[in-house]
């Protein structure tokens, strides 16, 4: 009898030794700055995680590109001195081409199209993929459409880019994009407000929540609605890290981030309507009814570009093209 009190009484002492060593704390990376739809996920991922954990699990987001730009994010995951990341869909692609499928220019029509697309069986293939580069791909939330803004002149067609010094993401595809469109594409990780400032690019391409957020309507006169671009965050964490936890743990990680992404997605878009309002009112000339025809013809040739000759790439591209029809 005293033997068995004996155990129990180590057994608790060290299960209070593991209790000890909680919480946790999932460190997670985002290059924007609070408010910005990268951090509307991680804020909402963080309370779910708090909340439902019971204490085990804390998450520390990494803001304003405190630990580095987009890129040096994902490297951080893939080394395992940052577990997660909400990661704009752009620079993904240098770690993984098939991401250039997604960020595939007028891929989507809209939100609704985008949303069963990615949260469906073509998605979770993207999703899947990244495993090869140490990430595993949890779902994805949005920036949203982008649109053109610039110093220079009103852009109604392409003929109208010609020459722009546009900034581009970190992304062969964006530049390519930009290529085809006749600008002068110059990749460049976030932020970027000085640059425009200063005017050594005359323009970039965002969704709307970024010229309200960071202030672009300050700098930039030019808007065109060319929603040329869906784009999405991949959100993720790293492969290792994600495998080594408990199988409850990581279906409490995973349930937190799509139900933040969900959140997020919705709360983006409800906005959309009185942000380019207020950005109209701030000053901004806003093309809102561009020649798309136009856009899209000049981007057409892009499938069949080196980009995506990848044989699984060109694979899941004709896949989703047939998808969006
Ligand atoms: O959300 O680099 C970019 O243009 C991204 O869209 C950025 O994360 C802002």
């Amino acid at each position: 009898m005293k033997k068995v009190c004996l155990v129990m009484i180590m057994v608790l002492a060290m299960s209070a030794t593991a209790l000890a060593a909680k919480p946790f704390t999932i460190k997670l990376g985002v290059v924007t700055k609070p408010g910005a739809a990268q951090n509307i996920v991680a804020q909402k991922f963080k309370e779910l995680v708090e909340a439902r954990s019971d204490g085990a699990y804390m998450v520390k987001i990494y803001h304003s590109a405190s630990i580095g730009n987009e890129t040096e994010i994902l490297q951080q995951i893939q080394m395992g001195t940052i577990h997660m990341g909400v990661i704009t869909g752009g620079p993904f692609d240098t770690f993984d081409p098939i991401v250039r499928v997604i960020n595939y220019p007028f891929l989507f029509k809209d939100h609704a199209q985008a949303d069963r697309i990615l949260d469906g069986p073509l998605g979770e293939e993207i999703l899947e993929s990244l495993a090869t580069y140490g990430f595993k791909g949890l779902c994805f939330s949005e920036n949203g459409f982008r649109n053109l803004t610039n110093n220079k002149r009103a852009v109604t067609g392409p003929d109208d880019v010609k020459g722009l010094k546009i900034r581009v993401m970190s992304s062969a595809l964006h530049k390519a994009i930009w290529q085809a469109l006749g600008a002068n594409p110059t990749p460049m990780p976030w932020p970027i407000y000085t640059e425009l400032e200063q005017g050594v690019i005359d323009g970039q391409e965002n969704p709307l929540w970024v010229m309200e957020v960071y202030k672009f309507y300050e700098i930039q006169k030019h808007m065109t609605l060319t929603r040329h671009v869906y784009s999405p965050h991949i959100n993720v964490a790293g492969l290792n890290w994600f495998n080594s936890l408990p199988a409850e743990d990581q279906a409490l990680i995973k349930d937190a981030v799509r139900e933040a992404a969900r959140f997020q997605r919705k709360d983006n878009r409800k906005k959309n309507a009185g942000r380019l309002a207020m950005l109209k009112e701030q000053g901004m000339q806003v093309v809102e009814n561009p020649d798309i025809a136009a856009f899209r013809e000049r981007v057409a040739g892009l499938k069949q570009m080196d980009l995506y000759q990848e044989p699984r790439v060109q694979d899941l591209l004709s896949r989703m093209l047939e998808a969006v029809q």
